[in-house]
């Protein structure tokens, strides 16, 4: 299908400090558009899945039948589509506690404290470019890993829950070198948690 900007549900300015208005004008209006672009101008050339969703595309992509170079410009450009479309509804400036998901991380990890440090610690020793994630396994089991670049658990076969951008881009006019910073204010931000 063919992918557009989706709009955010709150202006550029509503999560500073800790996410700034300037980063996130450029990480939404640029950069995701950026991936939107790319993404459909690779999808057009393939009439046979041009009805599939990317999360359909990468759940089963070892039978999708296109190009190899083609298939891992997908994975990168798709990916960045569907992991910032996450994203945005991952964070916002209204908390809107998830129950259910609050009392699935409680029994998997004892506590939303201890889920929380295992999530920054995987974030914190992700080397280079790529998301932290918390999603569900294919048991229906939480689990908290990272990827790198745009790769998206789908390919894994794993439904994600919430995610964190990794990417230089997305806190680096703010925070510089400081990413662990930017990590642990992400909780600050976070809609369901
Ligand atoms: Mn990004």
């Amino acid at each position: 299908m063919k992918y557009t900007l989706p709009e955010l549900d709150f202006a550029y300015d509503a999560l500073e400090p800790h996410i700034d208005t300037r980063t996130m004008e450029v990480h939404h209006s640029k950069h995701h558009q950026g991936y939107i672009n790319k993404a459909n101008a690779i999808l057009e050339k393939y009439p046979d899945i041009s009805e599939m969703t990317l999360e359909e595309i990468f759940a089963d992509i070892d039978n999708i039948n296109i190009e190899e170079t083609d298939k891992q410009n997908l994975i990168n450009n798709g990916g960045g589509v569907i992991n910032h479309n996450l994203f945005w509804k991952t964070i916002s400036p209204n908390n809107s506690q998830d129950e259910d998901l609050i009392s699935d991380i409680e029994k998997s990890y004892g506590s939303v404290e201890d889920f929380k440090k295992a999530f920054v610690d995987i974030a914190n020793s992700h080397f280079g470019s790529g998301w932290a994630w918390l999603v569900r396994d294919k048991e229906g089991l939480l689990q908290v890993y990272s990827l790198p670049n745009q790769e998206s658990p789908y390919l894994l076969g794993h439904e994600p829950i919430l995610n964190l951008d990794l990417w230089e881009h997305s806190y680096y006019l703010k925070y510089q070198n400081k990413r662990p910073e930017y990590i642990e204010n992400f909780w600050k931000v976070v809609k369901m948690i």
